[in-house]
């Protein structure tokens, strides 16, 4: 079989930044959707990935995402893009349902329309924040891919929309259409408006007497989180299984924001974190998902998917990228802030 071909929407994000390099490894032609007129996101993402073709094109514009299957004519299709910050979501909600919502619905349709349906296999980017992590809908050994559904954001409540289209397309039209409900992954690619994220680069800035103190909304949720270098392979085992399905991606711990801030200071040899900790409502949320925890059984049965990273090696990874990135004389990794 000659080379395989990708497209990925949202290839600028944390995911496509991954997802992009293991593409390229795994011997692929890669096609990234990047939308904006920003000359100087194109240089960056083409910086760290020359071999990559990026194709103007938007979530919210149809035609231009047909326009992006016709030039790619892909294999695989990954649909990352979305807004994708939980608490933005809440102020821009409109804007959310398109994007996340229907911009999944634009995709698939975009595959259809151009008679591909029996080609492109489509990987669509769901989350666990579409269980809500509520009291009464918390399963002992955490949710698996026949949990009930809670979504408790706009975020949530349109990402619930991809998931059913993709699995209606997958039902109505024979796609290969496979959904990955991915539980909270982190790294040095993490944006810096996401908690972990913001709290490693507030902690090596701290180390380096570049910031005083860190703001942050609750600190009682728990996350499961993993390392995303581990879920975008995940992801692409999911398009290598012979049927189109769904599966979770998880780690089976979780951990609050609390545990997190102490590992994290105690990399830099704070024990007591509390002076460094200011509470800003402004980072809370109408609705919070209380604690998240996935089952990841089925992908490590079905997929052989396993997660190498664990919770303490994830945080040293990040604090330490954030005291290299941020010391003097020192220059940024890869695509990485
Ligand atoms: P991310 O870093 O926020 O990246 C989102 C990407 O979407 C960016 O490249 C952004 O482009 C692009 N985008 C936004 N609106 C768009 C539009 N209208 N048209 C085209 N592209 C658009 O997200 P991530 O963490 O990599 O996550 C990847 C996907 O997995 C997302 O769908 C997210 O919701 C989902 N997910 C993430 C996690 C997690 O823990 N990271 C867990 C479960 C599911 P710009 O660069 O132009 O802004
Ligand atoms: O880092 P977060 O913004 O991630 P959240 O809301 O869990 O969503 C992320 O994971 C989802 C998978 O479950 C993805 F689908 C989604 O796209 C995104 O990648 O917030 C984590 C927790 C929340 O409980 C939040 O209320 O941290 C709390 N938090 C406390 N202070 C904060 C802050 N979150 C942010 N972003 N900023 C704060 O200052």
């Amino acid at each position: 079989m000659g080379t395989k071909s990708a497209l990925i929407t949202g290839v600028t994000g944390q995911d496509g930044g991954h997802l992009t390099k293991l593409l390229l490894e795994e011997g692929y032609e890669v096609f990234g959707v990047i939308r904006g007129q920003s000359n100087l996101k194109k240089d960056v993402f083409l910086q760290e990935f020359p071999a990559v073709t990026l194709i103007e094109a938007d979530l919210l514009d149809s035609s231009s995402l047909i326009r992006a299957v016709e030039q790619s004519d892909p294999d695989e299709f990954y649909n990352l893009a979305a807004i994708s910050h939980v608490g933005y979501s809440f102020k821009n909600p409109t804007l959310t349902l398109d994007t996340t919502g229907r911009g999944v619905l634009n995709a698939l349709e975009a595959i259809r329309l151009t008679g591909r349906a029996e080609k492109t296999k489509f990987y669509q980017a769901s989350t666990s924040e579409m269980y809500g992590g509520l009291d009464y809908n918390r399963p002992g050994l955490g949710y698996d891919e026949n949990s009930l559904f809670h979504p408790r954001s706009p975020y949530g409540v349109a990402k619930l929309y991809g998931h059913w289209i993709t699995k209606n397309y997958r039902e109505s039209y024979g796609m290969y259409a496979s959904c990955g409900i991915l539980f909270n992954h982190e790294g040095e690619r993490r944006g810096l408006e996401f908690v972990t994220r913001k709290i490693t680069d507030a902690v090596a800035r701290i180390s380096l007497g570049l910031q005083d103190d860190v703001q942050l909304g609750d600190l009682w949720p728990k996350r499961d989180w993993g390392y995303a270098g581990d879920y975008v392979r995940g992801m692409w085992q999911m398009l290598q299984h012979p049927e189109p399905d769904d599966f979770v991606l998880a780690t089976g711990e979780t951990h609050s924001i609390e545990e997190f801030l102490t590992l994290a200071f105690a990399q830099i040899g704070i024990d007591d974190w509390s002076a460094y900790v200011k509470r800003n409502e402004n980072f809370t949320r109408p609705a919070e998902v209380d604690i998240l925890l996935g089952n990841p059984a089925k992908a490590e049965d079905m997929l052989g998917w396993r997660r190498e990273v664990d919770f303490p090696g994830l945080v040293e990874t990040m604090v330490r990228h954030d005291v290299a990135r941020l010391s003097p004389g020192r220059s940024t990794v890869g695509g990485a802030v």
